[in-house]
Protein backbone atom coordinates (compact mmCIF):
# COMPACT_ATOMS: atom_id res chain seq x y z
CA UNK A 1 0.00 0.00 0.00
CA UNK A 2 2.87 2.46 0.99
CA UNK A 3 4.68 1.30 -2.40
CA UNK A 4 1.59 2.39 -3.91
CA UNK A 5 1.01 5.41 -2.48
CA UNK A 6 5.10 6.14 -3.17
CA UNK A 7 4.79 5.71 -6.74
CA UNK A 8 1.66 7.18 -7.35
CA UNK A 9 3.19 10.40 -5.57
CA UNK A 10 5.91 10.17 -8.14
CA UNK A 11 3.94 9.36 -10.75
CA UNK A 12 1.99 12.55 -10.17
CA UNK A 13 4.99 14.67 -9.38
CA UNK A 14 6.84 13.60 -12.74
CA UNK A 15 3.12 14.81 -14.64
CA UNK A 16 3.00 17.64 -12.21
CA UNK A 17 6.40 18.93 -13.00
CA UNK A 18 7.36 19.43 -16.76
CA UNK A 19 3.07 18.91 -17.54
CA UNK A 20 2.87 22.44 -19.47
CA UNK A 21 6.15 22.14 -21.71
CA UNK A 22 6.11 18.06 -21.91
CA UNK A 23 2.40 17.77 -22.63
CA UNK A 24 1.62 20.96 -24.61
CA UNK A 25 2.34 20.82 -28.83
CA UNK A 26 5.69 21.30 -30.58
CA UNK A 27 5.55 25.49 -31.50
CA UNK A 28 6.06 25.38 -35.17
CA UNK A 29 7.58 28.28 -37.13
CA UNK A 30 6.74 29.08 -40.51
CA UNK A 31 10.29 30.98 -41.95
CA UNK A 32 10.69 32.89 -45.19
CA UNK A 33 13.94 32.42 -46.34
CA UNK A 34 15.42 34.92 -48.93
CA UNK A 35 16.58 32.67 -51.54
CA UNK A 36 19.92 30.58 -52.04
CA UNK A 37 22.01 33.40 -53.20
CA UNK A 38 25.09 32.72 -51.55
CA UNK A 39 27.78 31.11 -49.08
CA UNK A 40 26.35 33.29 -46.27
CA UNK A 41 22.48 32.58 -46.82
CA UNK A 42 23.51 28.79 -47.12
CA UNK A 43 24.84 28.57 -44.22
CA UNK A 44 22.15 30.57 -42.52
CA UNK A 45 19.30 28.31 -43.69
CA UNK A 46 21.37 25.18 -42.71
CA UNK A 47 21.76 26.80 -38.91
CA UNK A 48 18.19 27.94 -39.17
CA UNK A 49 16.87 24.01 -40.12
CA UNK A 50 19.20 22.47 -37.32
CA UNK A 51 18.67 24.82 -34.50
CA UNK A 52 14.44 24.11 -35.35
CA UNK A 53 15.56 20.34 -34.72
CA UNK A 54 17.84 20.91 -32.06
CA UNK A 55 15.12 22.99 -30.24
CA UNK A 56 12.17 20.73 -31.08
CA UNK A 57 10.34 23.33 -33.33
CA UNK A 58 8.22 22.24 -36.19
CA UNK A 59 9.84 24.20 -38.77
CA UNK A 60 8.02 25.11 -42.21
CA UNK A 61 10.52 27.03 -44.27
CA UNK A 62 10.37 28.17 -47.64
CA UNK A 63 12.81 29.46 -50.28
CA UNK A 64 11.39 33.18 -51.99
CA UNK A 65 13.73 33.08 -54.64
CA UNK A 66 14.65 36.52 -53.65
CA UNK A 67 11.46 37.73 -54.78
CA UNK A 68 9.07 39.72 -52.06
CA UNK A 69 6.32 38.75 -53.65
CA UNK A 70 7.24 34.80 -52.83
CA UNK A 71 7.63 35.76 -49.35
CA UNK A 72 4.75 37.23 -49.25
CA UNK A 73 2.73 34.43 -50.12
CA UNK A 74 4.95 32.18 -47.94
CA UNK A 75 3.57 34.36 -45.11
CA UNK A 76 0.23 34.73 -45.72
CA UNK A 77 0.42 30.71 -46.15
CA UNK A 78 2.07 30.82 -43.04
CA UNK A 79 -1.23 32.86 -40.97
CA UNK A 80 -3.66 30.62 -42.50
CA UNK A 81 -1.81 27.63 -40.82
CA UNK A 82 -2.28 29.16 -37.88
CA UNK A 83 1.82 28.68 -37.59
CA UNK A 84 2.97 30.06 -33.10
CA UNK A 85 5.55 32.24 -34.48
CA UNK A 86 6.71 33.52 -38.53
CA UNK A 87 9.91 34.36 -38.44
CA UNK A 88 11.57 35.38 -41.93
CA UNK A 89 14.41 37.36 -43.54
CA UNK A 90 13.01 40.52 -45.42
CA UNK A 91 14.59 40.56 -49.06
CA UNK A 92 14.05 44.20 -49.41
CA UNK A 93 12.94 46.81 -46.68
CA UNK A 94 10.09 48.00 -47.95
CA UNK A 95 6.09 47.07 -48.66
CA UNK A 96 5.62 44.79 -45.42
CA UNK A 97 2.96 47.11 -44.15
CA UNK A 98 0.12 45.19 -45.29
CA UNK A 99 1.06 41.45 -44.86
CA UNK A 100 2.52 42.55 -41.44
CA UNK A 101 -1.20 43.86 -40.01
CA UNK A 102 -2.58 40.29 -41.57
CA UNK A 103 -0.41 38.65 -38.96
CA UNK A 104 -1.00 40.98 -36.38
CA UNK A 105 -4.50 40.63 -36.41
CA UNK A 106 -4.40 37.06 -36.83
CA UNK A 107 -2.57 37.41 -33.39
CA UNK A 108 0.66 35.65 -34.96
CA UNK A 109 3.79 37.01 -33.50
CA UNK A 110 6.63 38.00 -36.49
CA UNK A 111 10.30 37.69 -35.86
CA UNK A 112 12.67 39.28 -38.50
CA UNK A 113 16.29 38.01 -38.98
CA UNK A 114 19.02 38.67 -41.09
CA UNK A 115 17.66 42.10 -42.41
CA UNK A 116 15.55 44.40 -41.71
CA UNK A 117 11.96 46.43 -42.51
CA UNK A 118 11.01 50.13 -43.06
CA UNK A 119 7.46 49.94 -41.53
CA UNK A 120 4.69 52.56 -40.55
CA UNK A 121 4.32 50.85 -37.21
CA UNK A 122 7.21 48.97 -35.34
CA UNK A 123 4.82 46.88 -33.04
CA UNK A 124 3.68 45.04 -36.81
CA UNK A 125 6.95 42.51 -35.48
CA UNK A 126 8.05 41.79 -32.19
CA UNK A 127 11.82 41.36 -32.26
CA UNK A 128 15.10 41.48 -34.87
CA UNK A 129 18.19 39.82 -34.71
CA UNK A 130 20.85 40.62 -37.08
CA UNK A 131 24.07 42.47 -37.74
CA UNK A 132 24.89 45.69 -37.69
CA UNK A 133 25.28 46.42 -41.49
CA UNK A 134 26.44 50.37 -41.37
CA UNK A 135 28.93 49.37 -38.92
CA UNK A 136 30.45 46.41 -41.49
CA UNK A 137 30.07 49.00 -44.43
CA UNK A 138 32.46 51.17 -41.90
CA UNK A 139 34.60 48.36 -40.83
CA UNK A 140 35.42 47.99 -44.36
CA UNK A 141 36.21 51.29 -45.29
CA UNK A 142 38.66 51.97 -42.28
CA UNK A 143 40.37 48.88 -43.33
CA UNK A 144 41.02 50.84 -46.89
CA UNK A 145 41.46 54.52 -44.78
CA UNK A 146 44.73 52.61 -43.17
CA UNK A 147 46.19 51.19 -46.28
CA UNK A 148 46.13 54.37 -47.95
CA UNK A 149 47.40 56.14 -45.62
CA UNK A 150 50.90 54.19 -46.28
CA UNK A 151 50.41 56.03 -49.35
CA UNK A 152 48.82 59.36 -48.87
CA UNK A 153 49.46 60.97 -52.06
CA UNK A 154 47.84 58.42 -53.91
CA UNK A 155 44.41 58.50 -55.27
CA UNK A 156 42.16 55.64 -55.38
CA UNK A 157 39.65 54.86 -57.79
CA UNK A 158 37.19 52.76 -56.30
CA UNK A 159 34.19 50.29 -57.77
CA UNK A 160 31.51 48.86 -55.65
CA UNK A 161 29.50 46.23 -56.05
CA UNK A 162 26.35 46.53 -54.25
CA UNK A 163 24.12 43.57 -52.92
CA UNK A 164 20.21 43.26 -54.02
CA UNK A 165 18.39 46.60 -54.63
CA UNK A 166 16.74 47.93 -51.93
CA UNK A 167 17.55 45.31 -49.49
CA UNK A 168 18.98 46.58 -45.71
CA UNK A 169 22.37 45.36 -46.16
CA UNK A 170 23.04 46.83 -49.73
CA UNK A 171 21.57 50.11 -48.45
CA UNK A 172 23.10 50.22 -45.06
CA UNK A 173 26.91 48.60 -46.37
CA UNK A 174 26.86 51.64 -48.58
CA UNK A 175 25.93 54.23 -46.21
CA UNK A 176 28.61 52.97 -43.55
CA UNK A 177 31.60 52.60 -46.15
CA UNK A 178 30.47 56.34 -48.00
CA UNK A 179 30.65 57.76 -44.36
CA UNK A 180 34.08 57.11 -43.36
CA UNK A 181 35.42 57.41 -46.91
CA UNK A 182 34.19 61.17 -47.32
CA UNK A 183 37.27 61.92 -44.69
CA UNK A 184 39.64 61.22 -47.56
CA UNK A 185 39.02 62.67 -50.91
CA UNK A 186 41.75 60.86 -52.80
CA UNK A 187 39.27 57.47 -51.94
CA UNK A 188 36.52 57.82 -54.57
CA UNK A 189 33.58 55.61 -55.36
CA UNK A 190 33.92 55.78 -59.65
CA UNK A 191 31.21 52.90 -60.29
CA UNK A 192 28.28 51.15 -58.34
CA UNK A 193 26.37 48.71 -59.29
CA UNK A 194 24.67 46.06 -58.23
CA UNK A 195 25.49 42.48 -58.06
CA UNK A 196 22.62 41.07 -57.07
CA UNK A 197 25.08 39.22 -54.21
CA UNK A 198 25.64 36.43 -56.37
CA UNK A 199 28.75 35.56 -58.00
CA UNK A 200 27.64 35.11 -61.50
CA UNK A 201 26.64 38.39 -61.23
CA UNK A 202 29.57 39.93 -59.44
CA UNK A 203 31.49 38.49 -62.46
CA UNK A 204 29.55 39.84 -64.85
CA UNK A 205 28.86 43.77 -63.41
CA UNK A 206 33.09 43.69 -63.07
CA UNK A 207 33.80 42.41 -66.11
CA UNK A 208 31.63 45.74 -67.35
CA UNK A 209 33.24 47.94 -64.75
CA UNK A 210 36.52 46.48 -66.61
CA UNK A 211 35.83 47.15 -70.14
CA UNK A 212 35.39 51.01 -69.65
CA UNK A 213 38.31 52.26 -69.77
CA UNK A 214 38.26 55.68 -68.76
CA UNK A 215 39.36 55.47 -65.35
CA UNK A 216 42.21 52.84 -63.64
CA UNK A 217 40.62 50.49 -60.92
CA UNK A 218 42.45 50.63 -58.02
CA UNK A 219 39.82 48.83 -54.82
CA UNK A 220 37.11 46.92 -55.30
CA UNK A 221 34.67 46.87 -52.72
CA UNK A 222 32.04 44.28 -52.77
CA UNK A 223 29.12 43.93 -50.51
CA UNK A 224 29.31 40.28 -50.25
CA UNK A 225 32.43 37.61 -50.76
CA UNK A 226 30.60 36.00 -53.53
CA UNK A 227 29.93 38.83 -55.67
CA UNK A 228 33.87 39.57 -54.82
CA UNK A 229 34.62 36.08 -55.86
CA UNK A 230 32.92 36.40 -58.95
CA UNK A 231 34.59 40.00 -59.86
CA UNK A 232 38.07 37.72 -59.01
CA UNK A 233 37.34 35.88 -62.30
CA UNK A 234 36.34 38.47 -64.22
CA UNK A 235 39.69 40.25 -63.10
CA UNK A 236 42.15 37.11 -63.93
CA UNK A 237 39.97 36.59 -67.30
CA UNK A 238 40.91 40.34 -68.26
CA UNK A 239 44.76 39.88 -67.14
CA UNK A 240 45.25 41.21 -63.75
CA UNK A 241 46.35 40.12 -60.48
CA UNK A 242 43.46 40.33 -58.04
CA UNK A 243 44.56 41.32 -54.78
CA UNK A 244 47.73 43.15 -56.08
CA UNK A 245 46.73 45.11 -59.39
CA UNK A 246 43.18 45.68 -57.34
CA UNK A 247 42.89 45.45 -53.98
CA UNK A 248 39.80 43.89 -53.01
CA UNK A 249 37.18 43.93 -49.59
CA UNK A 250 34.37 42.51 -49.04
CA UNK A 251 31.95 41.24 -46.44
CA UNK A 252 30.48 37.91 -44.71
CA UNK A 253 33.93 35.81 -43.99
CA UNK A 254 32.43 32.58 -45.50
CA UNK A 255 35.17 29.78 -46.21
CA UNK A 256 35.65 30.99 -49.74
CA UNK A 257 36.60 34.49 -49.01
CA UNK A 258 39.07 32.37 -46.40
CA UNK A 259 40.43 30.78 -49.43
CA UNK A 260 40.92 33.18 -51.96
CA UNK A 261 42.67 35.23 -49.04
CA UNK A 262 44.92 32.27 -48.50
CA UNK A 263 45.43 32.59 -52.57
CA UNK A 264 46.35 36.07 -52.88
CA UNK A 265 43.35 37.17 -54.03
CA UNK A 266 41.45 38.94 -51.53
CA UNK A 267 42.65 41.46 -49.50
CA UNK A 268 40.09 41.55 -46.23
CA UNK A 269 36.63 40.28 -45.50
CA UNK A 270 34.67 41.67 -43.04
CA UNK A 271 33.09 39.23 -40.96
CA UNK A 272 28.77 38.80 -40.99
CA UNK A 273 27.98 35.97 -39.12
CA UNK A 274 25.22 33.92 -40.62
CA UNK A 275 24.82 31.15 -37.68
CA UNK A 276 21.48 32.96 -36.19
CA UNK A 277 19.70 29.61 -35.80
CA UNK A 278 19.93 28.49 -31.84
CA UNK A 279 19.65 32.43 -30.99
CA UNK A 280 15.99 32.18 -33.18
CA UNK A 281 15.07 29.49 -31.83
CA UNK A 282 15.48 30.65 -28.08
CA UNK A 283 13.73 34.12 -28.97
CA UNK A 284 10.74 32.05 -30.62
CA UNK A 285 9.92 30.50 -27.49
CA UNK A 286 10.48 33.18 -25.31
CA UNK A 287 8.23 35.24 -27.93
CA UNK A 288 5.28 32.86 -27.84
CA UNK A 289 5.36 32.53 -23.99
CA UNK A 290 5.45 36.34 -23.75
CA UNK A 291 8.46 36.54 -21.87
CA UNK A 292 10.20 40.16 -22.54
CA UNK A 293 12.96 40.19 -25.18
CA UNK A 294 15.14 43.34 -26.68
CA UNK A 295 13.21 44.98 -30.25
CA UNK A 296 16.83 44.62 -31.65
CA UNK A 297 19.55 42.37 -30.86
CA UNK A 298 22.59 42.75 -32.84
CA UNK A 299 25.58 40.16 -33.20
CA UNK A 300 29.43 40.28 -33.09
CA UNK A 301 31.87 40.36 -35.55
CA UNK A 302 35.09 40.93 -36.62
CA UNK A 303 37.63 41.72 -39.58
CA UNK A 304 39.45 39.23 -41.14
CA UNK A 305 42.43 40.81 -42.97
CA UNK A 306 44.56 38.40 -45.65
CA UNK A 307 47.23 37.89 -43.59
CA UNK A 308 45.19 35.72 -40.68
CA UNK A 309 43.64 33.73 -43.63
CA UNK A 310 45.58 30.45 -43.02
CA UNK A 311 45.39 30.69 -39.66
CA UNK A 312 42.16 31.20 -39.42
CA UNK A 313 40.48 28.95 -42.08
CA UNK A 314 40.55 25.98 -40.21
CA UNK A 315 38.51 27.76 -37.42
CA UNK A 316 35.48 28.91 -39.66
CA UNK A 317 32.22 27.30 -39.26
CA UNK A 318 30.70 28.48 -42.32
O1 LIG B 1 25.84 39.37 -46.65
C1 LIG B 1 24.86 38.13 -48.39
C2 LIG B 1 23.53 37.51 -48.52
O2 LIG B 1 21.53 39.60 -45.62
C3 LIG B 1 23.56 39.56 -44.44
O3 LIG B 1 22.68 38.39 -47.81
C4 LIG B 1 22.77 39.02 -45.55
C5 LIG B 1 23.44 39.11 -46.89
C6 LIG B 1 24.81 38.51 -46.97
O4 LIG B 1 23.14 37.21 -49.75
O5 LIG B 1 25.89 37.24 -48.73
Amino acid sequence: MIKLIARRTLLAAALALPAVGALAAPLTMGFSQVGAESEWRTANSASIKAAAKEAGITLKFADAQQKQENQVKAIRSYIAQKVDVIAFSPVVESGWDTVLKEAQKAGIPVILTDRAVKVSDPSLYVTFIGSDFVEEGRKAARWLMERAAKTPNAALNIVELQGTVGSAPAIDRKKGFEEVIKSNPKLQIIRSQSGEFTRAKGKEVMESFLKQRDKKIDVLYAHNDDMAIGAIQAIEEAGLKPGQDIVIISIDGVRGAFEAMKAGKLNVTVECNPLLGPQLMQLAKDVVAKRPVEKRITVNEGVFPAEVAAKELPNRKY
